[in-house]
């Protein structure tokens, strides 16, 4: 769990997003944000898939990033080609292995699909595959890294996916992907999958997780203590659908469980702003409820909550929001409050008050909030004029 890895898709499982249109400058923009916030991998959609996607991937595999650069390309020579041509770092091959996939997809066997996958690894390492073809192997790919990753695999036979597995970390892959494609796995499943597969391959294990039925991180989470290395994200979550596990969302949970290691492999200060440059790009809002980032993440309301908050934030917070860059916010405005949280508004504003008075006006606030919902300005006013007002008292 400790030293995980995170291979970043915002560039190719977030094009996939419904609202996103990224343009080259785009991309390269959030790229560099991606290496800069520290991710390991920046994942890249197949440059098969247009002009400029092949043009796009060759100008940021050239960008001289920290993060390596993948595509993500069907397991098809043609596709193994053009990755290399665009000069990235490695390559992440993909075939539905579902029965669904295989009969409404592709139509291939499990006997094709290993085949393919086989030429197509044996392409990318170099070695002389089945059908040597002349022009294929002048494109040095060396040093490429390759990944081969069933789709649907959650839906896929176990026995073939597993003999499939060991075909492919024979042939050298340096890591086997399982993705849950329709986001229907739980973390059980999650955990023996994962667990039967690090006994048959000596290889990295990558997953990849929808979140359809909001298990993403959860999923990903148990991935790692199953004995997985690598965990796909999004910003935002943005993918497919609904989308797969969020790179912001991920690291909150990795905070709590590694906290040396996320915090200082990632730049967690950033990722606020590299979440708003995604959310900008693809005209979405920052979800209210997200984690770390969502408005109201670090907003404490009820009194008793409050209180023990200005005592020891521990005490509510599994998360100091410091290490995001981040400030936590006591709201007073409200029936449910207490007057530590409102003795601590008052100081703030420079209100000078005995606890006595402090706990009429905080008698004066409840009151108004049984009337009508209160925003912070309205409460900041009820406590200027009690000042106001018991100044001119003890005149
Ligand atoms: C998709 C493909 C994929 C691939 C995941 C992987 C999935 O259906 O668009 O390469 O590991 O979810 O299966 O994103
Ligand atoms: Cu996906």
């Amino acid at each position: 769990v400790r030293r995980y890895k995170i291979i970043e898709s915002t560039l190719r499982e977030g094009e996939q997003f419904v609202g996103a249109f990224f343009n080259t400058e785009t991309k390269i923009k959030i790229a560099r944000a991606l290496d800069s916030f520290g991710v390991d991998y920046i994942e890249l959609t197949n440059p098969c898939s247009s002009p400029a996607s092949f043009e796009d991937c060759k100008a940021i595999a050239s960008l001289g990033l920290k993060a390596k650069i993948l595509t993500h390309v069907r397991c098809h020579m043609d596709d193994a080609k053009r990755a290399v041509e665009a000069g990235v770092d490695g390559v992440d091959l993909v075939i539905g292995t579902s029965s669904f996939l295989r009969q409404y997809s592709h139509g291939k066997s499990m006997e094709m699909i290993t085949k393919t996958a086989l030429e197509v690894i044996a392409y990318l390492r170099r070695s002389v595959g089945p059908q040597p073809i002349h022009d294929w192997r002048q494109i040095n790919c060396q040093n490429v890294e390759v990944r081969f990753s069933s789709e649907d695999s959650f839906r896929s036979d176990l026995v073939d996916l597993l003999a499939l597995y060991k075909a492919v970390d024979n042939a050298g892959v340096d890591r086997v992907g399982i993705a849950d494609t329709v986001g229907g796995a739980t973390p059980r499943m999650v955990y023996d999958l994962v667990r039967t597969l690090r006994g048959v391959v000596k290889c990295d294990i990558e997953c990849h997780f929808h979140n359809d039925t909001g298990c993403a991180v959860a999923n990903s989470h148990t991935a790692l203590e199953a004995g997985s290395t690598h965990i796909d994200t999004s910003v935002l979550g943005i993918g497919e659908r609904n989308g797969i596990t969020s790179l912001g969302a991920f690291v909150a949970r990795m905070v709590v469980t590694a906290p040396e290691y996320t915090q200082s492999k990632y730049n967690l200060t950033e990722l606020k702003a590299l979440e708003t440059l995604v959310a900008e790009a693809v005209e979405i809002n920052i979800p209210f409820n997200n984690c770390v980032t969502g408005f109201c993440a670090f907003t404490h309301k009820a009194g008793i909550h409050a209180k023990a908050i200005l005592a020891n934030p521990s005490t509510y917070e599994i998360i100091d929001p410091k290490i995001f860059g981040l400030t936590r916010y006591i709201s007073i405005a409200s029936r449910i409050t207490g007057w530590n949280a409102v003795k601590s508004r008052a100081d703030q504003l420079g209100l000078t008050m005995t606890d006595d008075e402090v706990k009429e006006v905080t008698a004066k606030i409840k009151q108004m909030a049984d009337i009508r919902p209160l925003a912070i300005d309205d409460t900041d006013s009820i406590l200027r004029s009690f000042y106001i007002k018991k100044s001119y008292r003890t005149m």
